[in-house]
């Protein structure tokens, strides 16, 4: 039987505190899927195609990541590719409250679980959205990204 998880996000970009989750649940299972949602309500910085190549590019030493798409439900996801498992990251209290609703939702709807892992300290004041306000305004966010999304990032936003 083949252990399957799924780390499921934005991305928009993915930095380093997803990496470390990322990186955490590919050596505790065998297959791990990175699902992206499509959300298209949400403005994003960048198009689910460039989100799902910088995941690749990062993520390809792995070995064992798999990165896709989804819309809609991610138990539906979960379903039609046998994946019992969800893994998060937790950064603190905060997280806490709506991660617990999720998880409890999403078990109640097909039984899929979801585990915590807790973040790496170092990252865990990090989100995509101050990631991108801090590059947006010049700062240095060289230790907070890989190379390749930091070079991404600075195209973009000169760009705009
Ligand atoms: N350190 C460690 N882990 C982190 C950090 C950090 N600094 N930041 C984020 N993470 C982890 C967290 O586990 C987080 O959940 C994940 O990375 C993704 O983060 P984001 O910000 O890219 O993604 P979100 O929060 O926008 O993703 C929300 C989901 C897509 C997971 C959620 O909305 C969802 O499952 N949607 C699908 C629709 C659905 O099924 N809805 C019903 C839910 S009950």
């Amino acid at each position: 039987q083949v252990r399957r998880a799924v780390c499921p996000g934005s991305f928009d970009p993915i930095h380093n505190g997803h990496l470390d989750i990322i990186a955490r649940a590919s050596s505790l299972y065998d297959e791990v899927y990175v699902a992206v949602m499509i959300n298209r309500s949400k403005k994003s910085l960048f198009e689910i195609e460039e989100r799902i190549d910088l995941i690749r590019q990062v993520t390809a030493e792995y070995g064992n990541v798999r990165v896709e798409s989804f819309h809609g439900l991610l138990v539906d996801f979960c379903k039609q590719r046998e994946i019992p498992a969800i893994v998060k990251g937790l950064r603190a209290v905060s997280d806490f409250d709506y991660e617990l609703q999720m998880a409890q939702m999403n078990n109640g709807l097909s039984g899929v679980e979801t585990l915590f892992i807790p973040t790496n300290p170092t990252y865990s004041f990090m989100s995509s959205s101050l990631v991108k306000e801090v590059a947006t305004w010049g700062g240095d966010i060289s230790h907070l990204v890989p190379p390749l999304v930091l070079e991404a990032l600075s195209g973009r936003l000169k760009k705009d």
